[in-house]
C-alpha cells in the first residue's frame, strides 16, 4: 500500500503488524465459512444469509454514562449532525440506534420486535406515543459519512431522575441480549461517558455490559468546564488531560484508554453551528478583560450583547469557548472553528473509534457470528459438518483471536484476577505474533520459536493451579495458539 505525501518512504510495517489486514483477514475467514455453510443445503442458505448481516453490518458502539454526562451532545458531534436531542434537563428517554443508510427515517422497534414508523421533526425524531415501556429502541437511520464504518447507540443516562430510563438502558443492553434478541440492540464496543470520577455503580454497570477492556473507551466529558471551569487557575482542558491520564491508570481493568472530550465544542465545530456572525459578536468582546467578561455573560443587561446572542454564544462554544474565542473571532469564523475542533479533543476520539475501538468491536461481532454458527450445529441435522466448519475458521489465522477474545470475556466475569487476564490481553493487542509474546516488533522467528516455547511451559505449570473453568477454558485456546506460533504457522 502507498501513501502520504508523495515521494516519501513507505513506512516500514513488519509482516502481520498491520490490524487493518488482521480485521481483513477475520473478515474473509468468516465469510468462507459461511460460504460452506450455504453449500450443505438450500435451508442453510437463508441462514447464512442472516449470518452475514451481522458480520457485514458496521459494528455498532453504544455511549453510556450517568445523566447528563454530555452523550447526546458526543453523538451529534461524531455524527456531525445535530440528530439527537440534548437538553439540561433529562432528554433521551429511550434507546436511540443511529446508523447509515437512505432515506433518512426513524422507526420504532418494540419489545416484540414489531416496527413502526416514527415522525421525523426538523432532523430529530418526533413525539412517540408508544409508552416508553414498550420500546426497545428507536432506530434512526440517516445517510452519514460518519456512520458508515460505525453504529452509534445513544441512550439514556444511568442513575436517572425517573428509573424508567435507567431501565430502558439496561434492557436494550444487558438483559435483552439474552432473553429476546428483538429487544437487544447487539453493541459491539462502549464508550463509557463520565465528567468527573466514575461511582461504584457505573462501573459495575460497565463489569454487566460484558465487554472487555480492549473494546470500552472511558471519555472524561466536558473537559472545558473541568474543575474550577473556565475561570479557574488552571485551563479546564488541560486540567482534564491530566487527570484523564490518572483515572486511565484507575480503571485500566475497564477501559481502554480515557479521552478527555468536550462534546458541546466539538458538536458546535462539526455540525458547522458557528457562524460570521457569531464571530462579530464574540470578537466585541475581545478587549474585556476576564472579571468584566463574567459579570456581563451573567448580567441582565449583557451589553454589548443583547440577552438573546448571550445565551446563544453560551449554549453554542459555553464560558470556555467565549473567554478563549475571543481572541480568534477577528480572523473569522472559521478561525474560530479550527481552534475549537483543536480544542474539543474530538480528532483523537475519532482516531481511537476508527482504529483500536474497532478493531476490536469488529472481534466481537466475529465472536457473534462464531456463536451463531456454533448454535446451528446443535440443532441442524447436518451438525458435524456445520461443527467442522466452526473449527477450521477458529484454526485458521484469521479466526485465531476469537477463541482468545471469548476466553477474556468469560476470565473478566469469572476471574477478573486471574493472571491469565493479562496473557490474553497481550495475545490481542498484539499486531504480530512477536508483539502477542512480549518480544519487539520486529523479533525474528527464532525468538519468536523460542518464546513460545517458553510461555507454554509456563502455561503448563499454571495447568496445575487453574480456579475456575473460564481460566481453564482460557487456558486450552492460550495453548493452542501458543503451539501454533512455536511452530510459526
Ligand atoms: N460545557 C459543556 N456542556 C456540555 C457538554 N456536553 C454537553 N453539555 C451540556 O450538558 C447538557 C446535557 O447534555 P446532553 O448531551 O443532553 O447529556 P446526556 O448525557 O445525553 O443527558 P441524558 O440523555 O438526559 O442522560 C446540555 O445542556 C449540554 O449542552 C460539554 O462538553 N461542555
Ligand atoms: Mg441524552
Amino acid at each position: 500500500m502507498t501513501g502520504g505525501v508523495a515521494g516519501s518512504p513507505a513506512p516500514f510495517v513488519p509482516a502481520g503488524a498491520d490490524p487493518a489486514a488482521e480485521t481483513a483477514a477475520m473478515y474473509a475467514t468468516l465469510d468462507h465459512a459461511l460460504h460452506r455453510l450455504a453449500a450443505i443445503g438450500p435451508d442453510l442458505i437463508e441462514h447464512a444469509n442472516r449470518i452475514g448481516e451481522i458480520l457485514w453490518t458496521p459494528p455498532r458502539i453504544v455511549v453510556v454514562g450517568r445523566l447528563k454526562a454530555g452523550k447526546s451532545t458526543l453523538v451529534n458531534a461524531l455524527i456531525g449532525v445535530p440528530v439527537a436531542e440534548t437538553a439540561a434537563l433529562e432528554a433521551t428517554h429511550v434507546v436511540t440506534v443511529y446508523r447509515n443508510g437512505a432515506p433518512s427515517r426513524a422507526e420504532l422497534v418494540a419489545l416484540d420486535g414489531r416496527r413502526e414508523t416514527v415522525p421525523i421533526v426538523v432532523g430529530r425524531t418526533g413525539p412517540i406515543t408508544v409508552s416508553d415501556n414498550d420500546i426497545a429502541y428507536i432506530d434512526r437511520i440517516l445517510p452519514s459519512d460518519a456512520l458508515s464504518r460505525l453504529t452509534l447507540i445513544d441512550t439514556p443516562g444511568l442513575a436517572t431522575l425517573t428509573e424508567s430510563n435507567e431501565r430502558a438502558t439496561r434492557r436494550a443492553l444487558i438483559d435483552g441480549v439474552e432473553q429476546t434478541r428483538a429487544a437487544g440492540v447487539d453493541a459491539d464496543a462502549a464508550v463509557f461517558l463520565f465528567d468527573g470520577a466514575p461511582r461504584a455503580d457505573e462501573v459495575e454497570f460497565l463489569r454487566e455490559l460484558g465487554f472487555t477492556p480492549l473494546n470500552t473507551l472511558g471519555v472524561l466529558s466536558r473537559a472545558d468546564a473541568f474543575g474550577a471551569g473556565a475561570l479557574g487557575a488552571r485551563d479546564p482542558i488541560d486540567h482534564a488531560r491530566a487527570h484523564a491520564d490518572v483515572l486511565a491508570t484507575r480503571l485500566a481493568g475497564y477501559v481502554a484508554a480515557v479521552v478527555p472530550v468536550s462534546g458541546l465544542i466539538a458538536q458546535t465545530s462539526h455540525t458547522g453551528g458557528f457562524t460570521e456572525r457569531d464571530a462579530r459578536l464574540l470578537h466585541a468582546l475581545a478587549d474585556l478583560d476576564a472579571i468584566d467578561l463574567f459579570e456581563i455573560l451573567e448580567s441582565d443587561d449583557p451589553a454589548p450583547l443583547s440577552p438573546d446572542d448571550r445565551d446563544r454564544l453560551l449554549d453554542l462554544i459555553g464560558e470556555y469557548g467565549v473567554l478563549h474565542g475571543r481572541d480568534r473571532a477577528g480572523a473569522g469564523a472559521a478561525a474560530v472553528t479550527d481552534w475549537l475542533v483543536d480544542r474539543s479533543g474530538i480528532g483523537y476520539l475519532h482516531h481511537l473509534l476508527n482504529t483500536a475501538v474497532h478493531r476490536y468491536a469488529v472481534l466481537h461481532r466475529a465472536d457473534r457470528v462464531l456463536r451463531e454458527i456454533e448454535a446451528l450445529a446443535y440443532s441442524h441435522p447436518a451438525r458435524d459438518r456445520i461443527r467442522t466448519i466452526a473449527d477450521d475458521s477458529r484454526r485458521d489465522p484469521g479466526g485465531r483471536a476469537i477463541p482468545l477474545y471469548r476466553g477474556l470475556r468469560a476470565l473478566l466475569a469469572a476471574d477478573p484476577d486471574s493472571p491469565l487476564v493479562a496473557d490474553l490481553k497481550r495475545m490481542l493487542l498484539g499486531r504480530n505474533d512477536a508483539e502477542r509474546l512480549g518480544l519487539p516488533i520486529d523479533a525474528d522467528d527464532e525468538r519468536i520459536s523460542a518464546a513460545a516455547t517458553e510461555h507454554l511451559v509456563r502455561a503448563q505449570s499454571l495447568a496445575l493451579t487453574t480456579r475456575t473453568a473460564a481460566e481453564d477454558a482460557a487456558l486450552t485456546d492460550l495453548t493452542r495458539t501458543l503451539t501454533l506460533l512455536r511452530s510459526r504457522r
